[in-house]
């Protein structure tokens, strides 16, 4: 027989089933207790168990009130959604976490890496950066914040070619992003949001 994703208990508050926390234990760098506390995290922001890219985006909308964050959010839930079910569930949800929370240096930026590379063909191009970028901008407002941010999502497009692409084919390989991130510890600050 099947195992149940969950199981209800009396509170009718979903639980996760032994089962399942243990399977997560081992594929994540979580014990248990933090898997428990996780799970009711994603409850709170997700009662239904999981997340469609709408619901997704509306959930960014309320995170960013100020900003723009449909697109970002957009490309994100590419990322979070690694089986392309069309749903966030938590097992999507809690392996995210699990990287970017605990994961090595390696893992976290394969991981933006994966991001980037939109058309997921196993290479970063400028027009792959720069709609990331923008995408950023939009979500933080940066547009009209401080001085350094006068550096327009081009700009810093090419910054990042200058730096990172070594052959010089104009696309960016996992080894060569991984080597230009590993040079620069202030790169995750221009590759993604604060929150993040
Ligand atoms: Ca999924
Ligand atoms: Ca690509
Ligand atoms: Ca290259």
């Amino acid at each position: 027989m099947q195992q149940p994703h969950y199981i209800m208990f009396h509170s009718r508050k979903p639980q996760l089933s032994a089962g399942t926390i243990a399977q997560l234990v081992k594929i994540t760098h979580f014990n248990e207790a933090e898997i428990q506390q996780h799970y009711q995290t994603f409850l709170n922001d997700c009662p239904s168990g999981k997340a469609d890219k709408a619901y997704f985006i509306q959930l960014h909308r309320s995170m960013y009130p100020s900003g723009d964050p449909d697109e970002f959010a957009e490309y994100l839930f590419a990322v979070f959604d690694r089986n392309r079910d069309g749903f966030i569930d938590f097992n999507d949800h809690i392996s995210v976490l699990s990287t970017m929370m605990k994961g090595s240096f390696e893992d976290k930026y394969k991981w933006i890496f994966y991001m980037y590379d939109i058309d997921k063909d196993g290479f970063i191009t400028y027009a792959e950066m720069s709609r990331i970028f923008i995408a950023i901008d939009k979500l933080t407002c940066r547009v009209i914040k401080s001085s350094w941010i006068q550096e327009s999502p081009e700009m810093r497009v090419n910054r990042m070619f200058a730096k990172m692409d070594r052959n010089k084919d104009n696309k960016l390989s996992l080894d060569e992003f991984l080597a230009g991130c590993r040079s620069d510890p202030a790169m995750l600050a221009t590759l993604s949001p604060s929150s993040f």
